[in-house]
């Protein structure tokens, strides 16, 4: 693949051989290959086009030219009602390789939808074929959903929206970009690590996940749990960040790998999208790799891209929508022959989105586009999953080798310092592990809150567009949600299988309803609930609870009542200047006042149930703020059955209690693998619980004796209640 030959989150461990399973299969006369379906929705039934490709021994025999066969495919509804249909066929085995067809026509009520996570359940039903011929009797059973899938580019005031609407319903795409499952292909289908990774964007909420295309097509195992967990798939083809080559013999290559990976991966009702390759297009537009204007590059580019692969796929897969390149224009392409035009226009298509200069945490840097498939910081993994790749506690400091040599992408150290810098003071390192393990975790918060931020800011543009007519935005999938070794990345789960601060935050930041501020340059603040709800709810409240550093106990409230929320929309529910604001709730004056609180939304409905996970306004840099000391301590109590279980292993309960507001709650338990309910939240309670959800069996003892807990004020202040246990490194 070519992330084997290194990438800024990998190193560069290129392997060869084969590295899939190898059959000896046995045939009399015929073999089924594959069996594939499109599955058209027309009117009030579905339409399933069965494609059968048989493989035939050609007969020496001039007089046994020809194989009669009966042909059966049965989709099998529920346990006594089956559809099916049969048909009677006679082969020319002069042809060694043969498709045939069989319809198979079901009423729309007798099946139910497959839905993307969030909007429904994921509904899967199987589908036998049957070849019978006088010497042999072959079967093959495939999984088939029944879900319409468009990508609608429809004009708006000015220029296309772009969008997935599933089952008539537009959904905003809420994800991730997934890279190799691991850096040796060969280990890359380990059902631990597929099914934690999937499940873990799940459990945040996401729809979708892109797979880039400098990594593999990936396994079975993946696709199927794609399927069963609701995860729609972008589909990269395995072209990225390169000028290739059309010569015939790569062309004929390129040509093998499309139809095996379409013929192998259609069934898979997750495949919402397949797309040409990852920013060829804006490497070229940009001169990335010094190819300069020459008409060569724009003409091979058109080859590969546009007459190969897009006409090639649409052949052999009617039923999805092709994209040639992303970041890219999506249909207004064609106007202009695929290139030459800035592929990234807020107008049209999909953006790819990186600034390490300006603050992650300034909103109104972030474009208004009409879906972001790309967009990312850096952060360090844990210190027990980087002790994992080094020799020695002398590697564990800021300033070692092996934090600078792990580090792929240019100036990597140096912007990730830089942007946790506008945000937090940086403590002076002493080069103890200690000092390494702050840094990480303010590594984890910038990027967590940065990366909040900049996924809210796209949720709110999804209902409107600004003067030039820029938003209407439907897409938040943000660079990378899995590692493939112990070094700094975009990832949100580390290599081993470890949530970072953001996956936890990607919980909030993707609910299906938000309450999410936006802090214009003019210090405007305007507050926006954003639902994907498929129902309006009214008679909600939204609330904002200013709290000063010297109390737990919010100041000031105010509430905004009778809110309603439609559904599937982003609404804007109020505007106000900030500091004016803030100083009305007591909090100093106009100077002082930002510096000196911290402000969180909360929105209920009529019950006052809580229907959108509590959000944070930061008023000012918090490096400027007088962060309280915290002391906090934690109980770990009695494994108890505890109700939503995610496993057969144990859960644990926490209760947290602290004396002073306590910010970034970050709660580690060395090696014992498992998650927490929450973690690198805000206390604005003297007690919280916590449950700790664990992947192995364990004991309290050995929670007891693991758990490490850091808030914000402890880095800069010296800790009193917790020892950091980083004698379990080695
Ligand atoms: C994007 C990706 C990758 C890369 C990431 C972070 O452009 O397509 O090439 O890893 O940025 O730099």
């Amino acid at each position: 693949m070519q992330a084997s030959f290194s990438w800024d989150w990998g190193p560069a461990f290129p392997s060869v051989g084969i590295w899939r399973n190898v059959e000896l299969v046995s045939m009399n006369d015929l073999l089924i290959n594959d069996v594939t379906t499109d599955i058209r929705k027309e009117k009030n039934i579905w339409n399933i086009l069965v494609t059968i490709f048989l493989e035939t021994i050609q007969s020496k025999k001039e007089n046994l030219s020809t194989i009669s066969c009966h042909v059966a495919s049965i989709l099998h509804v529920s346990q006594n009602e089956l559809i099916s249909n049969t048909s009677e066929i006679t082969l020319d085995t002069s042809e060694k390789y043969i498709n045939i067809n069989i319809s198979i026509i079901v009423p729309a009520d007798v099946v139910e939808n497959w839905w993307p996570n969030g909007y429904g359940k994921q509904h899967l039903y199987h589908l036998t074929t049957t070849v019978t011929t006088a010497n042999s009797v072959l079967h093959k059973r495939i999984r088939v959903g029944f879900r319409t899938v468009e990508l609608v580019e429809e004009p708006l005031e000015k220029g296309l929206s772009f969008y997935f609407r599933v089952n008539g319903v537009p959904i905003f795409a809420k994800g991730s970009n997934f890279i190799p499952a691991s850096v040796f292909p060969e280990l890359g289908s380990k059902e631990d690590t597929i099914r934690h990774l999937l499940l873990s964007a799940k459990e945040t909420h996401m729809n979708m996940l892109r797979i880039w295309g400098g990594g593999v097509y990936e396994s079975k195992l993946f696709y199927d749990l794609a399927d069963e967990y609701g995860i729609m798939l972008w589909q990269d083809f395995m072209f990225a960040c390169a000028m290739y080559p059309t010569n015939d013999s790569f062309l004929k290559n390129v040509e093998q790998e499309i139809l095996q990976n379409v013929i192998r991966l259609k069934n898979h009702p997750s495949i919402v999208l397949w797309a040409g390759n990852n920013e060829n297009e804006a490497a070229l537009y940009g001169n990335w790799y010094g190819t300069g204007s020459a008409q060569i590059y724009k003409e091979d580019y058109v080859k590969l891209y546009v007459n190969l692969l897009k006409r090639k796929v649409e052949k052999l897969d009617s039923v999805r929508p092709f994209l040639v390149s992303s970041p890219g224009n999506g249909a207004y392409e064609e106007t202009y022959n695929y290139t030459g035009i800035n592929p990234y226009s807020n107008l049209y298509g999909d953006v790819h989105y990186y600034n390490y200069i300006r603050n992650g945490w300034d909103i109104t840097q972030y474009p208004r586009t009409r879906f972001c498939s790309e967009y990312g910081f850096q952060s360090w993994p844990s210190i027990y999953t980087i002790a994992t790749a080094v020799e020695s506690a002398k590697d564990l400091h800021v300033n070692s080798d092996f934090v600078k040599h792990r580090q792929h992408l240019s100036f990597g150290n140096q912007y990730m310092r830089l942007l946790i810098s506008y945000n937090f003071v940086i403590p002076q390192s002493n080069n103890s592990i200690r000092d390494f393990a702050s840094y990480i975790y303010l590594s984890q918060i910038n990027q967590a809150v940065s990366m909040r931020i900049q996924t809210e800011a796209y949720r709110q543009t999804k209902s409107e567009v600004n003067s030039i007519g820029e938003g209407m935005t439907m897409g938040a999938l943000y660079w990378q949600l899995n590692d493939v070794w112990q070094a700094p990345s975009w990832s949100s789960i580390d290599v081993e299988g470890r949530w970072k601060m953001l996956h936890y935050y990607a919980k909030d930041f993707f609910a299906p309803i938000i309450v999410t501020p936006h802090l214009s340059i003019s210090n405007e603040l305007s507050i926006y609930i954003v639902s994907d709800r498929l129902y309006k709810l009214t008679n909600c409240t939204m609330e904002i609870h200013v709290y000063n550093w010297r109390s737990i106990t919010s100041v000031f409230a105010k509430s905004f009542n009778d809110i309603i929320i439609e559904s599937n929309k982003a609404i804007r529910i109020t505007s106000f200047l900030l500091d004016e604001f803030l100083v009305q709730a007591g909090c100093g004056s106009l100077e002082s006042a930002k510096r000196s609180c911290i402000a969180a939304l909360s929105l209920t409905d009529k019950s006052g149930s809580l229907i959108a996970p509590v959000n944070y306004i930061y008023p000012d840099a918090l490096k400027n703020a007088d962060i309280p000391i915290a002391n906090v301590t934690v109980k770990i109590e009695e494994n108890h059955s505890l109700p939503g279980k995610l496993s057969n292993y144990p859960d644990f309960k926490l209760v947290l209690s602290t004396d002073n507001i306590a910010l970034f709650v970050w709660l580690e338990v060395g090696n014992i693998r498992g998650r927490f309910s929450e973690n690198g939240f805000h206390m604005f309670e003297r007690k919280k619980e916590i449950i700790f959800h664990a992947y192995e069996g364990t004991t309290i003892e050995l929670l007891r004796s693991n758990i490490r807990l850091a808030t914000l004020s402890d880095i800069y202040n010296a800790r009193s209640n917790f020892d950091d246990n980083f004698d379990i490194l080695f």
